[in-house]
């Protein structure tokens, strides 16, 4: 290594310390509220981020000051962000190191420690697809490798030769557990042996060797894109967060650490190899500490972030929607349910070339109900992705495409196994673009519903688990033309959209569909039929028990209205009915308590109390899992208590 380069990792290893020990003293001064300590870890997160290229990304964690401070981050917005002063980098909105930038190309934690590996697998496999050189650099600390995440996103990776470095930081606790009660390998290096990948193990205090492993794999990663493990073996100096104390760390190992010291140890070498001396050290000390100070004043001097509502809610979502499309003729062909969902994401497939569809037995098999049958030999296996049963990594997977300019559809083999990645959805998608303006362009697929004698996990209605996330969008189409429409809306919108496919509708029922390409306004109910005496509020499979008891029952003339998107639902198509006909029934498959329902009837109440002749019902299934014998199922489901219901609200 030339002696400028030795400088550079020389300077770039102080600043994290010495603005770690600014913040310690501001901790104590009660200027700031909380600190997660790296002092002791330095070299690992300054040796990675030295040696990748400024433009790749890399993933810390709540222990890589080091990365934030190589990729030159002004001090004043870092300090911005631990105060949540507008100058940061989330609008006051999270904390710390929970902050991504695509300028800087620094893709920030959740809280929940695994899930950043799955997104970096998403961000090196646009890299894979475009045959961009690119390595992404992604940390975890040894206790969060005891989540499943860790596991799901280094098989993904592994057999599907994802170019990224996953480092370990091996300090021997996850806050007070020590290793030997979080896991019983003796080093990480042994677990790639499991996923068939490189490991490579390093002193995590030594800013020379992690630099040089990282520069060599990453190196050779560019050339022949594989996943590579790196353990840097380490230690904490400070409790897990400043609050939280040391007094479960036995003094000796902080005597041993502290001859180990990252920095003063590399300080000594330089000096004892005459590269440095001590006027040059006190030279870029001053200078460190000037550039500290400077930032805290300014961040100082920065106003709070002041509340704006409206602002709060707008940026929810990014809020460039495509616009609508119409379509391009009047061709229309006769189309099942499930045709039109496949007709709908071939068309956007040939639209949008950056659309990659991963799901499991999605490819040569077309997936287990048959919506991708042929895909693969139309767009290839880079774009039509059989993935391994990790739904959360590859959910994950889908953030990271979108952060590296890709549009995504998950597809859940039924939705009921969305479960597994319930995480990624409900924190990371949903949460990315209000936390720090990054959209998740990313449709995840729900095969749902009971009604095909299937039992209690392969028929759950889940959409009620997702209506109470801020931040996702939540299509549920009773008819062919509909689904064509908004899996296409789903797929042209840039945020999050949970599309919800009955798995009864798939070949049961058929409808004249536009051939050309269109989109179904997201948002907007359906009036399926217009009627004076009730209001019927439905969706899904219960739109077509709502057709079915209104042909039956003879004399009830009913505006039926088929929600179309649950979230945000139509309110104004269903309040203009309500006031119009003052009584309404409110029906849904998914079971009574805590559904969608509640809300509705809760908007109904207050919104149009002064209209209403009855009180307003709420039909649901019954409160149990759903089960598979079929007297018990249609027990279990609403459509005959609807009749009795709907009869009874008619002669109120
Ligand atoms: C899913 C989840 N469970 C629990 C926690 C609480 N928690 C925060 S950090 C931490 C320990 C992490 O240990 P490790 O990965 O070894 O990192 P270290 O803090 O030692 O650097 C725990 C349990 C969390 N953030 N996420």
């Amino acid at each position: 290594m030339s002696n400028e380069t030795l400088i550079d990792l020389y300077k770039a290893l102080i600043k994290p310390r010495m603005i770690e020990e600014k913040m310690l003293v501001l901790l104590r001064q009660g200027k700031i509220a909380k600190w997660f300590s790296g002092i002791g870890q330095e070299a690992i997160s300054v040796g990675v981020a030295m040696a990748l290229n400024r433009d790749e990304y890399i993933l810390p964690m709540h222990r890589n000051l080091g990365v934030f401070t190589v990729r030159g981050i002004p001090l004043n917005r870092l300090f911005s962000q631990f105060q949540g002063k507008p100058g940061g980098f989330t609008k006051g909105r999270d904390r710390s190191f929970h902050m991504g930038s695509q300028e800087y190309k620094i893709i920030g934690m959740i809280s929940h420690l695994g899930p950043q590996m799955g997104v970096a697998d998403g961000i090196a496999l646009a890299d894979l697809i475009t045959k961009t050189p690119h390595v992404t650099a992604v940390f975890t600390g040894d206790g969060g490798t005891s989540e499943g995440d860790f596991h799901e996103s280094l098989n993904v990776a592994s057999v599907w030769n994802l170019p990224v470095i996953y480092i370990i930081e091996n300090n021997g606790y996850g806050l007070s557990t020590p290793s030997s009660e979080q896991f019983r390998c003796k080093q990480f290096v042994d677990k790639a042996i499991g996923y068939g990948i490189e490991g490579v193990k390093v002193d995590g205090n030594n800013i020379l060797e992690v630099y040089e492993a990282v520069d060599r794999i990453a190196r050779s990663i560019r050339e022949h894109p594989r996943p590579v493990l790196l353990e840097c073996v380490t230690f904490r100096m400070r409790g897990h967060e400043e609050a939280s104390g040391t007094k479960y760390v036995p003094q000796a190992l902080f005597d041993e650490w502290g001859r180990k010291d990252p920095i003063r140890n590399y300080e000594e070498f330089l000096l004892n190899e005459e590269i440095i001396n001590e006027d040059f050290i006190n030279m870029v000390r001053a200078e460190i500490r000037e550039a500290i100070d400077k930032g805290l004043e300014i961040t100082f001097a920065e106003k709070d972030v002041e509340p704006d509502t409206a602002l709060e809610l707008k940026d929810l979502f990014r809020q460039e929607n495509a616009i609508a499309i119409p379509p391009a003729s009047n061709s229309k062909t006769e189309k099942r349910y499930l045709d039109a969902i496949t007709d709908g994401m071939r068309q956007a497939m040939q639209r949008h070339h950056n659309l990659v569809i991963m799901g499991q037995d999605i490819a040569e098999y077309g997936g287990v109900f048959k919506a991708t049958t042929g895909f693969v030999d139309e767009f290839g296996k880079d774009r039509v992705r059989n993935t391994p049963i990790c739904e959360s990594a590859i959910l994950g997977a889908g953030l990271g495409l979108s952060i590296n300019k890709h549009k995504s559809i998950v597809e859940m083999q039924f939705a009921d196994f969305v479960t597994c990645g319930f995480n990624q959805i409900v924190n990371n998608l949903a949460k990315s673009h209000y936390r720090w303006g990054q959209n998740a362009d990313v449709v995840v697929r729900m095969p749902t519903g009971a009604a095909v004698g299937a039992g209690p996990f392969h028929s759950q209605s889940t959409e009620a688990w997702f209506f109470h996330v801020p931040g996702l969008k939540i299509v549920y189409p009773a008819f062919p033309s509909d689904a064509k429409g908004l899996i296409a809306a789903a797929i042209e919108d840039n945020n999050p959209v949970m599309f919800f496919e009955h798995k009864a509708l798939y070949r049961s029922i058929t409808e004249e569909v536009h051939d050309d390409y269109y989109t179904t306004e997201i948002g907007k109910a359906r009036v399926v039929k217009e009627g004076d005496d009730l209001t019927i509020v439905t969706y899904g499979l219960g739109v077509h028990w709502a057709m079915e008891a209104l042909t039956e029952i003879k004399g009830i003339s009913a505006d039926l209205i088929d929600l179309r998107t649950l979230l945000p639902w139509d309110k104004e198509t269903v309040l203009n009915s309500v006031r119009k006909t003052g009584k309404v029934i409110i029906m849904h498959e998914d079971t009574l308590t805590g559904g969608i329902g509640g809300e509705i009837t809760s908007v109904i109440a207050e919104e149009c109390f002064n209209f209403l002749d009855a009180p307003p019902v709420r039909i649901g299934a019954l409160d149990t899992p759903v089960p598979m014998s079929s007297a018990l199922e249609w027990n279990f489901l609403p459509k005959d208590r609807f009749k009795t219901a709907l009869i009874k609200l008619a002669s109120f």
